[in-house]
């Protein structure tokens, strides 16, 4: 197979770019904001890099192009690939199975149909821009049979893949009809990164399992000689970044603005998340309305913003999801609400990213409650913003977050008394006691941002065939 020229090829479900209609008409491409693009841009630049990725318009083909010195290189999807491969498998079959099936799963055999067609789409661009021997990271749980598809294509590339949500235990991953051909795919990498221990653990166990290869530790030994690494890479944020961003005057006044629109309170709770099942969204509110409710906090003294992010809006269990945060918060409002007093005040919108610096800001406690999460990059976003050392985290421990920021208040989402006291807690402790658990957390995440993330995982990539010739199969 003819060889491209790209050194270094990020292959992710999206392109970092959004297609924005400039002021005098001209479609022009933006990069979307995120941490993965931030950490990977001067990578790319230096190394002639390309990005593998939808760019979010079905139907329609776009040519590869050059943007800020990436290479970028659309892949086409049809409707109903997005309707079969994005929508369903990886977002009601595999998202569900791989958050603890904290909703139920969907099997599909079209929807599994799809979405090999599509891996094997974007294995073949991938195969055609990388050079001889260059480094390709493969992104996330939409991608997972890339690696083998284009380790067959191009058994000279150096293939890493990272997951970004949680790898469940083995007695949930059996459920999946198509776990092996999971399993396969991911073996085709020479490095398989996730955020935790146990996911690597998890990963480890099932190979050995399901497909029966050696291991030993991180480590499995294929039958052809190849070896695979498994291992945690906590991912992390632009923490200097943000917190450059926050220390700005216009987030700051913007950050006094909002304080003063909601009447200034005593205290503001603050959740942003996309509106997803997996965040513990209803949790949380239902504690919060609880504690107003009872009289343990008052209308007057605290509210609770509670930023929802728009997300995957035509997946059924989104819609109802919806449904339901519209009425809870409907309810707590309307039992408790006095006029110009409102105790949620909720915002189904996505905003700009100054203005979530300003809401991280304003906000006395930030209240982080998912039932599953592979890592949560809002908590850490948080943190980078209290450059002060004030403000608390109220943290689930089934965040991955939770393993690193162990001074924030950490909670079980599902045990809503648990809850409860912990948010009464995390108001009511002393600027000493706050102070004391933020400067630990700061600590934490300005000193592993995502460069250090992305630095480790491609060191330890590039470093992989030495490691292998100093490791040799046991026998
Ligand atoms: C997956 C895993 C893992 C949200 N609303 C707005 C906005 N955001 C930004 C936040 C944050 C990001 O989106 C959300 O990241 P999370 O980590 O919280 O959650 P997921 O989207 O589920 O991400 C997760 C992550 O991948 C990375 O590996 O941590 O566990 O599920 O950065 O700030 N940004 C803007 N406007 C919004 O309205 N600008």
């Amino acid at each position: 197979m003819e060889t491209g020229t790209a050194d270094f090829v990020v292959i992710a479900n999206r392109l970092p770019v959004d297609r924005v209609l400039s002021p005098t008409g001209k479609t022009m491409w933006r990069t979307s904001p995120g941490g993965l693009v931030t950490a990977l841009e001067p990578v790319m630049v230096r190394n002639g890099g390309a990005w593998i990725g939808w760019h979010g318009a079905a139907d329609e083909e776009v040519e590869p192009f050059e943007h800020n010195g990436m290479h970028l290189v659309p892949v086409p999807l049809s409707e109903d690939e997005v309707a079969e491969y994005y929508e369903g498998f990886s977002n009601a079959t595999l998202w569900p199975l791989y958050h603890d099936v904290v909703a139920p799963p969907e099997f599909h055999r079209e929807w599994w149909d799809a979405y090999v067609r599509v891996n094997r789409r974007f294995a073949e661009k991938a195969a055609a821009v990388a050079q001889q021997d260059a480094v390709v990271w493969v992104q996330d749980y939409q991608l997972q049979l890339v690696p083998s598809m284009l380790r067959e294509l191009r058994p000279d590339l150096r293939i890493g893949f990272f997951l970004h949500i949680p790898f469940p235990p083995t007695e949930l991953f059996q459920q999946l009809p198509w776990r092996r051909q999971i399993l396969e795919g991911l073996l085709g990498a020479d490095l398989v990164g996730f955020q935790m221990p146990g996911a690597a653990q998890n990963f480890v166990r099932l190979v050995r399992q399901r497909v029966g290869h050696k291991t030993h530790r991180d480590t499995i030994y294929l039958p052809d000689g190849r070896v695979v690494m498994a291992k945690a890479y906590p991912i992390s944020i632009d923490a200097a970044g943000f917190e450059e961003l926050a220390r700005t005057p216009d987030v700051i006044a913007r950050a006094a603005e909002i304080r003063e629109s909601l009447g200034n309170p005593k205290t503001i709770l603050l959740g942003i998340d996309r509106l997803d099942y997996t965040k513990g969204l209803r949790q949380r509110l239902r504690a919060f309305g609880e504690l107003i409710a009872e009289g343990s906090l008052h209308v007057d003294d605290a509210v609770f913003v509670q930023v929802a992010t728009p997300s995957r809006e035509r997946v059924q269990q989104y819609k109802l999801l919806r449904d339901d945060i519209n009425r809870l918060v409907g309810r707590i409002n309307g039992d408790v609400a006095r006029i110009g007093q409102q105790p949620v005040t909720y915002l189904h919108a996505s905003y700009p990213r100054a203005e979530m610096a300003a809401l991280y800001r304003a906000a006395d406690v930030m209240v982080v409650t998912p039932l599953r999460d592979g890592m949560n990059l809002v908590a850490k976003e948080y943190v980078a913003c209290r450059y002060d050392d004030r403000g608390a985290l109220v943290l689930s421990e089934f965040a991955g977050a939770a393993s690193e920021l162990k001074s924030a208040y950490q909670v079980n989402p599902h045990d809503i008394n648990g809850m409860k006291s912990m948010m009464l807690a995390a108001i009511n402790a002393g600027p000493r006691e706050n102070g004391r658990r933020m400067k630990a957390m700061r600590k934490q995440v300005m000193e592993n941002d995502i460069e250090l993330w992305a630095n480790n995982f491609l060191e330890e990539l590039t470093s992989e065939r030495e490691l292998h010739e100093k490791n040799p199969r046991p026998v």
